[in-house]
C-alpha cells in the first residue's frame, strides 16, 4: 500500500501531525504501538499553552481541542512561607494557556482524526522503517507493509525512530538534573492558584485536577524510594513544605517518581524520515513546555510537507530540523533556569547558589521587564521555519 506520509506513533505529536495534515489534505496512515485505550489513558502532561492553541486554531482545530477548558491563572510561589502571585497571563499582554490533560487532548484528536476518515492503526507490531536516505522508504510491521514519501518519527523517546538513524548521522545530548520528584494525585480540593513553595525544608507543588483533586510533587533526596514513605509521612512533608497546618489528607490514588532529565538528538531529521516531540527531546517538567514542543514540531513539518507536496518548495523541509532546534534549546534553558530557581532557591547545602537563586526569584516578582520575559515563555514563543 502506498501514502503519502508514515507517521509512527499516536501520541502528542503523532496526533498533532494527523490532523493538521488531514485538514490539508495530504494522506496519511498512522502506526502505533499500543491500543487505544492504553494510548488515550496516559496522563502526564496538563497544559497546552496560548501558542500550542493559536497552532490548532490555524487548522480549525482549537475549539475541538481546548473548548471551553480552564484559562491560567495567577501562578503562587510561596518563598518561606510568604506567598508571592505572578500575575502570567497579564504579563504576557493577555495570552494564558489552557489547562487540558494530555490524555484529553489525545482522545480529542484521536476522535477528530477518525471522524474525518483517517487511517489509524493500533497494536501495530515490530514497525520498522526501511530505506530513508533513498526517494521511496518503506515502513514494515507485522501484517503489513506501506511506502510513503517521508516518515515522521513520532514514537517517543522509547520509540524506534531515532534508533533507525545511522549512529554517526546523529548528535546527542543527555543532561541529569540531579533533582527527583516524588508526584501524588490525591483526593484533596484545588489550592486558589497553582502552587509551588520554596523553603529549606524542599521544593513541593500542589497544582488542580479538577477541583477535588491535586497533584503534588515533592522533591527527595537521591538514594532515597519516597514511595515507600507511609501516607502519614507524605502528608507531613507537604504540610511542613507548603507552609500549610490546615492541609486535609486525602486518599492518595496515584504514586510516581520522576527524575528530571533533558536530551536532545541533532539534526531532527535523516533522509526522509523527521524526529517528531519526545522521539528527539525530552525536557524536565518545570515549565510545562514538553507536549507544547510536540506540537509546534508536528506544525512545522506538517507545513513543511504541504509546501513540498503542493508547491514543490522543499526549502521548509530542509529547515525543519534547525527550526525546531532553535525552540529546543531556548525551551530546554528556560526549564533549566526555572528548576534552578526552585529548587536551588531552598538548598541550604550550597549557600552560594541559593542566594542566587533567591535573586532570581526577587528579580521575578520585583522586575516588570523580567517578569514579561517569563510570561512570554509561558505562553510559547513564535513558532516559524525561517
Ligand atoms: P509520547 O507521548 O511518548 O508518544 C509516543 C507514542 O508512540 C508510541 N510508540 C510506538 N508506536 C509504534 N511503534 C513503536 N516502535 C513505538 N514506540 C512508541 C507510543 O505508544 C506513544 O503512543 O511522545 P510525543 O507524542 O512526542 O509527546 C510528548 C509528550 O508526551 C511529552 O513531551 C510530555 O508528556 C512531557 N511532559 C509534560 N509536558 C508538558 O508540556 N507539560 C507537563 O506538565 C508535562 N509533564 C511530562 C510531564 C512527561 C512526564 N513523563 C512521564 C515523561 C510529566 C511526566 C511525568
Amino acid at each position: 500500500a502506498e501514502t503519502t506520509v508514515v507517521i509512527i506513533g499516536a501520541g502528542p505529536a503523532g496526533m498533532s501531525l494527523a490532523n493538521f495534515l488531514q485538514r490539508r489534505g495530504v494522506d496519511c496512515v498512522v502506526l502505533e504501538a499500543r491500543d487505544r485505550a492504553y494510548v488515550e489513558g496516559r496522563q502526564r502532561a496538563g497544559i497546552i499553552d496560548h501558542r500550542a492553541e493559536q497552532i490548532f486554531a490555524e487548522f480549525g482545530l482549537a475549539e475541538q481541542v481546548a473548548g471551553g477548558a480552564p484559562l491560567e491563572t495567577s501562578l503562587e510561589i510561596r518563598v518561606d512561607g510568604v506567598p508571592r502571585l505572578i500575575d502570567v497571563p497579564e504579563l504576557s499582554g493577555g495570552r494564558p494557556s489552557r489547562l487540558v490533560p494530555q490524555q484529553l487532548m489525545v482522545q480529542r484528536l484521536i476522535r477528530s482524526f477518525l471522524d474525518g476518515g483517517g487511517d489509524l492503526r493500533f497494536e501495530a507490531r515490530d514497525v520498522t522503517p526501511h530505506g530513508l536516505d533513498g526517494d521511496r522508504p518503506r515502513v514494515t510491521y507485522q501484517g503489513g507493509e506501506l511506502s510513503c514519501s517521508y516518515v515522521a518519527g513520532c514514537d517517543g523517546f522509547h520509540g524506534v525512530s531515532r534508533r533507525s538513524i545511522p549512529e554517526e548521522e546523529l548528535t546527542t545530548y543527555s543532561f541529569d538534573h540531579g533533582i527527583g520528584w516524588y508526584t501524588v494525585l490525591a483526593d484533596c480540593p484545588a489550592p486558589r492558584y497553582p502552587l509551588m513553595a520554596v523553603s529549606r525544608h524542599g521544593f513541593a507543588a500542589q497544582f488542580a485536577r479538577g477541583p477535588h483533586a491535586s497533584r503534588f510533587y515533592l522533591q527527595y533526596r537521591p538514594g532515597e524510594d519516597p514511595r515507600q514513605w507511609p501516607d502519614e509521612h507524605t502528608w507531613d512533608e507537604l504540610r511542613l513544605r507548603l507552609g500549610d497546618e490546615m492541609l486535609p489528607a486525602g486518599r492518595i490514588t496515584g504514586r510516581e517518581v520522576v527524575d528530571m532529565r533533558s536530551f536532545v538528538a541533532e539534526p531532527m531529521a535523516y533522509g526522509r524520515m523527521f524526529l517528531v516531540g519526545d522521539a528527539a527531546h525530552i525536557i524536565t517538567p518545570m515549565g510545562a513546555k514538553g507536549m507544547n514542543l510536540a506540537i509546534a514540531d508536528a506544525y512545522l513539518l506538517a507545513r513543511a510537507i504541504v509546501a513540498a507536496e503542493r508547491d514543490g518548495d522543499a526549502a521548509g523541509l530542509a529547515a525543519y530540523s534547525p527550526a525546531c532546534l532553535r525552540r529546543t534549546w531556548d525551551y530546554q534553558e528556560f526549564s533549566r533556569w526555572y528548576a534552578e530557581m526552585v529548587h536551588f532557591a531552598g538548598d541550604d547545602s550550597e549557600p552560594f547558589r541559593r542566594r542566587l537563586a533567591l535573586a532570581r526569584l526577587d528579580r521575578l516578582f520585583d522586575s516588570p521587564a523580567a517578569g514579561a520575559a517569563f510570561a512570554d515563555l509561558m505562553a510559547g514563543t513564535e513558532v516559524t521555519l525561517g
